[in-house]
């Protein structure tokens, strides 16, 4: 896993470089929105279980995925989803912690469309729940830390399309 300072300092040190302006940028900008983050990761888990519950309540439920023949339908499978989105929006806090998404690549998408596919879980119908997480995480951070925070949520989307 890396994170903005390591991401910066690797890519200067390839170089054999000190750090140059724009890699000062990076750093200044992480930085800067430091104690923004933080506070966003202390307010998403104190309510992470309402974040989801609230995501699929807005784009799963009553639909056909919840019905019989559904991927959702049965208490298992409805379980198994739930606990995809926590570790969806569990792995986008630690991501927006570090300013960098390769936690997501290395421990989340590795090999997860393919699980996916084969166990016939839709990747439309969880991209759109995703997107619901990222919505409700906004509205309970405020826009600017749901901006920072939703920069890994679409990581992820598209990393599942
Ligand atoms: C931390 C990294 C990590 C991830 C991401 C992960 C995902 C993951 N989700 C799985 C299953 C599943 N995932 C879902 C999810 C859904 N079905 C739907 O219709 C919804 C749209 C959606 C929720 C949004 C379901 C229903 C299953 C069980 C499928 C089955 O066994 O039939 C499985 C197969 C094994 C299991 O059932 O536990 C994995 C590996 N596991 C991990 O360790």
């Amino acid at each position: 896993m890396q994170d903005a300072i390591t991401a910066v300092i690797n890519s200067s040190d390839v170089q054999g470089k000190y750090l140059d302006a724009s890699s000062l940028a990076k750093l200044k900008a992480y930085f800067q929105t430091g104690e923004l983050r933080v506070r966003a990761a202390s307010t998403i888990s104190a309510n992470a279980a309402d974040i989801v519950k609230e995501a699929v309540a807005k784009s799963l439920l009553y639909s056909d995925i919840t019905r019989p023949g559904g991927n959702m339908y049965t208490t298992r499978r409805y379980a198994a989803c739930i606990r995809d989105l926590d570790y969806y929006l569990r792995y986008a806090t630690y991501a927006m912690l570090a300013g960098d998404p390769s936690i997501l690549d290395e421990r989340v998408l590795n090999g997860l469309k393919e699980t996916y596919n084969s166990l016939g879980v839709p990747i439309g119908a969880t991209v759109s729940a995703i997107q619901a997480i990222k919505e409700v995480t906004a509205s309970l951070v405020g826009a600017e830390a749901g901006k920072e925070a939703g920069v890994y949520f679409d990581y992820i989307s598209s990393g599942l399309s």
